[in-house]
């Protein structure tokens, strides 16, 4: 499934953000803790260069906690950047933001570090800077494209951009793009619900079996996503007319309580997955 949904204000947010680059000694790169890898801008990383980076992987109180350990170990390896996981709306998480810009970037005590908060859609960038700043700055909502514009603050020594959240012009690989479309990152309108849930259910009945199980009380294990679906749609009485059962809607529940953590703390990914060519090529780049 090829993903194109790249609107004009994603372009405009990029080539703006490539532009402060030069006024900025920092970047926060939020990533989503279940999709790491996937989640993560290769336009950002293009324009980024030797910036430093501290790269968030946020909304971790929904990803599985171990494997959220083994993506800290492995970006931890990385030159130029920071790992951290956290949770957006918990102020002790996103209060070791400011030290750590501060203790990586060495500004003079009275001279603000400039940090500007990337990465792609719904991720949780304007959610963030409200955290920091104790109240609501900046428009949040879970739909992605929410930040048309950069918005900068001063707060806690940093003066710090908010931005659009950017993706990429096609995101062509398959994979990638399930990944994102489940995660909630992608506008509902440019991709199939019931495929994005048909292979999502596949992925959790192999890898998260007893967390749907338990959610939707089932009893006997459903061979692959189109029979999860169904299951779900019984229980949930999502019938059409006639009697017949909506997949569509099955696919929309399951789909949205798994965004909401209702199944469970879910990864979508390991650093395993991430494709060998991807590692040859940043190799070639050192
Ligand atoms: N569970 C959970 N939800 C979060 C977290 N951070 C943000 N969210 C939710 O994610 C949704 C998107 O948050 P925003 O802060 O608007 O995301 P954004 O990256 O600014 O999105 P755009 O402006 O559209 O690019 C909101 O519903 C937030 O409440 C987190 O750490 N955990
Ligand atoms: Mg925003």
């Amino acid at each position: 499934m090829s993903i194109q949904w790249f609107p004009g204000h994603m372009y405009k947010a990029l080539k703006e953000i490539e532009d402060s680059l030069k006024k900025t000694d920092i970047l926060i790169e939020l990533t989503d803790a279940r999709l790491p890898y996937s989640s993560s801008n290769p336009s950002l990383g293009t324009i980024r260069v030797d910036k430093p980076c501290i790269k968030i992987l946020n909304k971790a109180d929904l990803a599985d906690p171990s494997i959220t350990e083994i993506w800290i170990e492995y970006f931890e390896k990385e030159t130029g950047i920071k790992p951290l996981a956290i949770s957006a709306d918990q102020v002790s998480d996103v209060n070791q933001i400011p030290a750590l810009c501060k203790q990586i970037v060495k500004t003079g005590k009275l001279k603000n570090v400039r940090a500007m908060v990337v990465g792609i859609p719904n991720i949780g960038k304007s959610t963030i800077i409200n955290t920091m700043a104790g109240r609501k700055v900046n428009k949040v909502g879970n739909v992605p494209a929410i930040t048309r514009h950069q918005q900068r603050v001063g707060l806690k020594g940093l003066d710090i951009s908010d931005t659009p959240g950017v993706l990429w012009p096609d995101i062509d690989d398959e994979i990638k793009g399930l990944k994102l479309a489940a995660s909630g990152a992608v506008s509902s309108s440019v991709f199939d619900f019931q495929d994005v849930a048909y292979h999502t259910g596949n992925y959790l009945l192999k890898h998260y079996n007893e967390l749907l199980m338990e959610r939707y009380k089932l009893k006997k294990e459903p061979s692959d996503g189109t029979e999860l679906l169904e299951a779900i749609g019984k229980k949930r009485g999502c019938l059409k007319k006639g009697g017949i059962l909506d997949y569509y809607k099955a696919a929309d529940i399951l789909l949205l309580e798994l965004r909401n953590g209702n199944i469970g703390r879910i990864s979508l990914e390991k650093p395993e997955d991430i494709p060998v060519e991807t590692i040859e090529k940043s190799l070639l780049n050192e």
